[in-house]
C-alpha cells in the first residue's frame, strides 16, 4: 500500500484512516485517481503497455465523504452511523479559526458534524472566548437566520469568569444535574439540548477540562438512523405528528434557587418563562436534507395529535428505540481537554454518572433555525444508498 501523498500527519495507526484516502484525492483533484492496487489494475488493463501503467487514471465513483477540506487531516469514523474523530492533537480548533481558509474549514466542519452527528477533537488548547467564536461561526457559515446567536441557557448565571452564553457542565450541580437521580435507569438521561425553545439549537461544543480517573463517558445516538430503522408504515405515521417539548425542570430549579429565567435566549423568539415549544416529530435537517427523529426523553412531553395514553406509549417506545439500539450509538471516553462538537438537530446524548470525584467542562450551544418537515426530503440511508 503506497503512502497517501498529501497528508503530512498520516500515520496509518487506525485501520479506518485509509478510508479517507480516495476522498482526499478526490477533494484535491476533482477526480479520483485509483493508484492503491496497481497489480489489480495491471490484470484489468492487460492490453495497455506496461510502461503506461503507473499513470493509469481510472474514473470511478468515489464513496461519499463529508470531510471536504478537512480530509487533509487524519480522521476515522468511530462507528458506521455516528461519530468521527480527529485523533491527533496537531489538529487544533484554535488554529482552524485562524487559518487563511478558516471560512472553508469551518463550513466543512459544520457539514461534517451535521452528517456524522458528533465529531471529537483530542487535547485542545481552545479557550472559552474562541469556543464562543467557533460556536457562532459554525452555524453562520451554514446560512442560519441572522437573528440566531449563542444560546443563553434559562438558568445560566453570569459570573466574573464566564458570560451567561457559556454553560458550566459540572458534577457539582447546575444545568447538567437538574432532575438527576442515581436511583433511576441511566438511560433516562437521554436528551437533545434545549428543544423546549421555539428556535432550538444547531450545534453544541463541549470541552472537558476536569475528569475523574475513570468513568463519566458520554454517549450520542443518531436521529437519522433512529428514523431509518423504523418500518415505512411507522415512519409515515410519525411524519404527520407534532410534539410538545417542555423545560419545566429548569423553571422549578430556578424557583428553588431564587434565580430569574434568562431571556431572550439566543433568538428574539426564545422568550418567556414557560419553556415550551411544539416541533415536528420527524424533521428535515437543513444542511444534509435527511429526515431525523426529533423527540427526546428529556424534554418531549406529549404528542399533540394523540390521546394522552397513546402519546405516553409512543414516547416510551421511541425512548427505548434510541436507548436500546446500540448500533446507532457512540460512546466517548474523555481525556483532559478533549472537545466534542455535536449537532442537536439530528442526535441525542446522555452523560454517564458512574464516577466519583469532580468532572467539569464548558459548553457553548448555538441557536439554529425553526424545525420543519419537508415531505420531499429523503432519509439518510435512501440518500446515501446504504
Ligand atoms: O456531561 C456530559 O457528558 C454531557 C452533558 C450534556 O448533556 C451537555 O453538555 O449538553
Ligand atoms: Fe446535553
Amino acid at each position: 500500500m503506497p503512502s497517501p501523498p498529501f497528508c503530512p500527519t498520516h500515520d496509518h495507526q487506525h485501520p479506518n484512516v485509509i478510508r479517507n484516502f480516495p476522498n482526499r484525492l478526490r477533494a484535491d483533484s476533482g477526480i479520483m485517481i485509483e493508484n492503491r492496487d496497481i497489480s489489480k489494475a495491471r490484470s484489468r488493463h492487460s492490453l495497455i503497455s506496461s510502461s503506461l501503467l503507473p499513470f493509469i487514471i481510472i474514473m470511478v465513483a468515489a464513496p461519499f465523504s463529508p470531510l471536504g477540506s478537512l480530509s487533509v487531516f487524519d480522521s476515522y469514523d468511530e462507528t458506521p452511523h455516528i461519530g468521527t474523530r480527529f485523533p491527533n492533537k496537531s489538529v487544533q480548533l484554535s488554529r482552524l479559526l485562524e487559518a487563511p481558509n478558516a471560512d472553508e474549514l469551518l463550513k466543512d466542519l459544520a457539514t461534517l458534524v451535521s452528517h456524522r452527528g458528533v465529531v471529537f477533537f483530542t487535547d485542545q488548547d481552545i479557550d472559552v472566548e474562541k469556543q464562543k467564536e467557533l460556536g457562532a461561526r459554525l452555524g453562520e457559515l451554514g446560512g442560519k437566520p441572522a437573528t440566531s446567536k449563542l444560546h443563553v441557557h434559562p438558568i445560566s448565571e453570569q459570573t466574573p469568569e464566564l458570560t451567561a452564553d457559556v454553560s458550566v457542565i459540572s458534577s457539582e450541580g447546575g444545568i447538567a444535574r437538574v432532575g438527576y437521580s442515581n436511583s433511576t435507569r441511566a438511560s433516562n438521561g437521554w436528551h437533545t439540548d434545549i428543544t423546549f425553545e421555539p428556535v432550538p439549537s444547531d450545534f453544541a461544543i463541549l470541552k472537558m477540562h476536569t475528569l475523574p480517573a475513570v468513568g463519566g463517558d458520554t454517549l450520542w445516538a443518531s436521529g437519522y438512523e433512529a428514523y431509518d430503522k423504523l418500518s415505512p408504515a411507522y415512519q409515515k405515521f410519525l411524519e404527520g405528528l407534532t410534539a410538545l417539548h417542555d423545560g419545566s425542570g429548569f423553571v422549578e430549579y430556578a424557583k428553588e434557587q431564587g434565580l430569574a429565567i434568562n431571556e431572550p435566549r439566543g433568538s428574539p423568539e426564545n422568550i418567556g418563562t414557560k419553556l415550551q415549544a411544539v416541533h415536528p416529530v420527524i424533521r428535515t435537517h437543513p444542511v444534509t436534507g435527511f429526515k431525523t427523529l426529533f423527540v427526546n426523553r428529556g424534554f418531549t412531553k406529549r404528542i399533540v395529535e394523540l390521546h394522552e395514553e397513546e402519546s405516553d406509549d409512543l414516547l416510551a417506545y421511541l425512548q427505548r428505540h434510541v436507548s436500546e439500539n446500540h448500533d446507532m450509538q457512540v460512546r466517548f471516553r474523555w481525556s483532559k481537554n478533549d472537545v466534542a462538537i455535536w449537532d442537536n438537530r439530528c442526535t441525542f446524548h446522555t452523560a454517564t454518572n458512574d464516577y466519583t470525584g469532580f468532572r467539569r467542562g464548558n459548553r457553548v450551544v448555538s441557536i439554529g433555525e425553526k424545525p420543519y418537515f419537508d415531505p420531499a426530503s429523503k432519509s439518510r440511508r435512501a440518500a446515501l444508498g446504504l
